[in-house]
């Protein structure tokens, strides 16, 4: 019950206190990071647990006023001694991740998790309070109708990714053109393309050269979860989940979804650099 005069708090800096206060209270973690936070938050020592937890606590919060779907995007790792935390535990590449996933809050609360050995999700029955297992083994299609990037800031974008989206649009094989779905919540991009297939591109471009996105928990969550799935996940450089985290905050472009599509933009990134 807020106070009387106490300001409404914003829905993410409400969230953000609830998770943190779950994570620490728990006894199961040691580092947390937030994308709500600028600084690491190293847990006291006696309660500290094994696991390093990197979270966005609501993902897309722009979007609640209209009533778009939002999520909550973790990705962790385990601690290597919990008596000597430090950064280094979560500058980590993607690879180490032990844990991934999301909770979607829309017309339902879905939570989609991999542990390493596949995806499912789970769907909240409010009856029961408890989260159901509604999608086992959720595998992704090797090549989707679908691509979903924000072509407002296509005039700053590479060639290989003008080239890209020019073949979705305009496909030389005489196939059909994609279907460009862009919802600008990434959490439900994701969710769709995992379920439906198809490519989630937010490149680097002239205005933000790494891109938007933040490595440690939008990246390598979905891109965990987009392997495990059976499909991929690009940087435009490398392989996502092998970048190596020099600062917890940082940003870098994404190409992820079906395990074709991803393979078409990077023969282009490819190709490009072979003639660079
Ligand atoms: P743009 C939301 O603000 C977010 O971080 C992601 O959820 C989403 O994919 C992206 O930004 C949308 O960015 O520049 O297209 O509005």
């Amino acid at each position: 019950m807020r106070e009387q005069g106490e300001e409404q708090k914003k829905l993410d800096v409400l969230s953000n206190e609830v998770f943190v206060k779950a994570l620490v209270s728990s006894g199961r973690t040691c580092v947390l990071v937030s994308e709500e936070n600028e600084a690491a938050i190293f847990v006291d020592a006696p309660l500290r647990g094994k696991y390093c937890v990197c979270f966005d606590p609501l993902d897309g919060s722009s979007n609640i006023d209209c009533g778009v779907s939002i999520g909550t995007i973790f990705g962790i790792y385990m601690i290597k001694d919990k008596d000597n935390a430090t950064l280094e535990d979560v500058l980590q590449p993607g690879t180490n991740m032990i844990a991934a996933g999301y909770c979607m809050y829309g017309s339902s609360c879905t939570l989609v998790l991999s542990t390493g050995n596949g995806v499912n999700g789970f769907t909240l029955d409010p009856s029961l309070g408890e989260f159901i297992l509604t999608h086992p083994n959720i595998k992704i299609p090797n090549k989707g109708k679908i691509y979903s990037v924000n072509e407002g800031n296509a005039r700053n974008w590479d060639a290989p990714t003008a080239k890209y989206v020019e073949r979705c649009k305009f496909p030389q094989d005489g196939s059909s053109p994609k279907s460009l779905r862009y919802i600008g919540s990434m959490v439900a991009d994701v969710h769709r393309t995992l379920l439906y297939g198809g490519i989630f591109l937010y490149p680097a471009d002239k205005k933000s050269p790494n891109g938007k996105l933040r490595v440690l928990y939008e990246v390598f969550p979905m891109s965990f979860l987009m392997e495990q799935a059976g499909g991929q996940s690009f940087t435009g450089k490398q392989r996502a989940l092998e970048i190596v985290p020099y600062e917890i905050h940082q940003r870098s472009p994404i190409f992820l979804g079906s395990y074709d599509d991803v393979e078409e933009i990077k023969s282009l990134y490819a190709s490009e650099s072979s003639t660079a």
